[in-house]
């Protein structure tokens, strides 16, 4: 890839910025039917919208009717990337409609026009955890593979749509949560496929399957991306966690390398051409079947992904022998007595981005951008109307340290960094406004206050500086 400059930026979702959830023919998206969470409370999943409940997605920060006011504070910082969501159910409201719907495509042509307009490069994700409800209940989601086609159908219609606009695509967000080795709690699977993990009948089976059919669609996905633009780079966002070692006891550390690695085989997939064999001898096994069609080994090898974007929060320690602790949050388990938490229990460590940015680098020698990484944090607003987030600065200080270590020391191809929410949105897995990522403040309070004004917080100069102080690493 021919690159001059450092991608700088940050990363937002569709859904848990955009709001408008009902506006100018968006469909019913999986997340609409989630209610707001707390770190103690789930989110609650609904069939229905029930009247009374807070859905977050319904209104998110309101980037629909606001976004040229945040691009342009995003270029104000000196953003060279943003890396948004294209919401599924806006282009295609049920998702299996013979033809688009004009003014969901015309949003989003809309929004890269105004980025491009700032020189910013827009990075677009495909799917990131929206997905039109219609097809998980006409169609039972992924685990059908006519989905895979109308996800084609839905890509296609984007690639045409933003062709020559957008050079950089991701397939997914994050898919490798779906394991079926891996007990999940029912967010997880919801956020990524619409389905309760406590619904699912045959769970290993059905995982399996779903997981199977997005990383089929991943793939043919990136093939198509390049017949509509040879230019066109592809990617594909996982979030990964290194799971170390309790100590160096060697049955630990075997766990620690199995536990890193359980969520790499649809990264296998994507980057070596073949879905892997020790995971199709693994089902056999357990008496899984994947239905693997006869075409399905030439797209593997087809579609073999440009680059990898790695989403970065935190660390875990593996289970180890004898570990009674219940493994309920996302990060949970053995705390690590060498890090300390942020206030959602998501252990800070920096080193742990280095690490895994050169696991991934020695096993692919692809490109690495990082999608997301960022601090969840209460911030307050002082009487003067500041706000002091040297915590958020240290947070992403410290990684940015390594990840240019990873860099210049260890020589990881990594061209960008995207800092999550770099204005405050939704939380994903709790749907609070409390835990926010942002440089810039947005006034919107978990009780529904707020006049959704838009404040820079004292990270913002931070990044600000920082991005014109290191154009490249070269
Ligand atoms: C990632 C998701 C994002 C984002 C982030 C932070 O896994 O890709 O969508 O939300 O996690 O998580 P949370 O919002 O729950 O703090």
């Amino acid at each position: 890839m021919e690159r001059n400059e450092f991608l700088w930026g940050g990363s937002i979702a569709a859904h848990q910025c955009e709001g408008a959830w009902d506006q100018d023919g968006k469909g019913l998206g999986i997340m609409d039917l989630v209610t707001k969470g707390t770190y103690e409370t789930p989110r609650e999943i609904c069939q229905t919208i029930k009247p009374g409940k807070d859905y977050p997605s319904h209104t998110g920060i309101d980037f629909y009717h606001r976004y040229k006011e945040d691009i342009a504070l995003f270029a104000e910082m000196g953003f060279k990337a943003l890396r948004i969501s294209i919401d599924w159910s806006r282009i295609y409201p049920k998702g299996d409609e013979a033809s688009p719907n004009p003014l969901g495509v015309q949003f989003y042509q809309a929004v890269v026009a105004e980025l491009l307009k700032h020189n910013i490069e827009p990075i677009v994700t495909l799917y990131h955890f929206e997905m039109p409800v219609h097809l998980v209940r006409e169609y039972g989601s992924w685990t059908n593979p006519k989905v895979i086609d109308f996800y084609l159908n839905y890509c296609k219609t984007m690639f045409e749509a933003l062709k020559g606009q957008v050079r950089y695509w991701v397939t997914f967000n994050e898919m490798n949560h779906i394991d079926p080795q891996t007990e999940a709690s029912d967010i997880f699977t919801y956020i990524i496929a619409g389905l309760k993990y406590s619904d699912l009948q045959d769970k290993k089976q059905t995982l399996a399957t779903i997981s199977y059919n997005m990383t089929l669609a991943s793939v043919k996905a990136v093939a198509l991306a390049r017949e509509i633009d040879p230019s066109n780079q592809v990617g594909c966002v996982f979030g990964l966690t290194p799971a170390y070692p309790l100590n160096c006891d060697p049955q630990n550390v075997l766990n620690s390398l199995k536990e890193t690695d359980r969520e790499f085989y649809q990264i296998d997939a994507m980057c070596m051409g073949k879905f892997p064999e020790y995971k199709l001898r693994e089902y056999q096994a357990q008496g899984i079947k994947l239905e693997i069609g006869a075409e399905d080994a030439a797209a593997f090898e087809k579609g073999k992904l440009d680059f990898i974007g790695l989403n970065y929060y935190s660390s875990s320690v593996a289970r180890y022998e004898g570990d009674d602790q219940e493994e309920e949050t996302l990060f949970g388990g053995t705390q690590n007595p060498y890090l300390e938490q942020s206030k959602w229990g998501w252990a800070i460590d920096p080193t742990g981005l280095r690490y895994i940015m050169n696991y991934l680098y020695r096993r692919y020698a692809l490109p690495i951008i990082i999608t997301e990484n960022g601090l969840g944090a209460v911030d307050q607003v002082e009487a003067d109307g500041t706000i002091q987030d040297d915590y958020r600065i240290e947070y992403v200080q410290k990684h940015v340290e390594q990840m240019e270590k990873a860099i210049v020391e260890d020589y990881v191809d990594c061209f960008g960094y995207l800092m999550w929410g770099p204005i405050d949105l939704v939380s994903a897995t709790t749907g609070e406004m409390k835990k926010r990522y942002g440089f810039i403040y947005v006034d919107k309070q978990d009780d529904q206050t707020g006049d959704l004004t838009r404040k820079r917080k004292k990270s913002f100069t931070w990044y600000q500086e920082l991005i014109s102080q290191k154009p490249t690493f070269k």
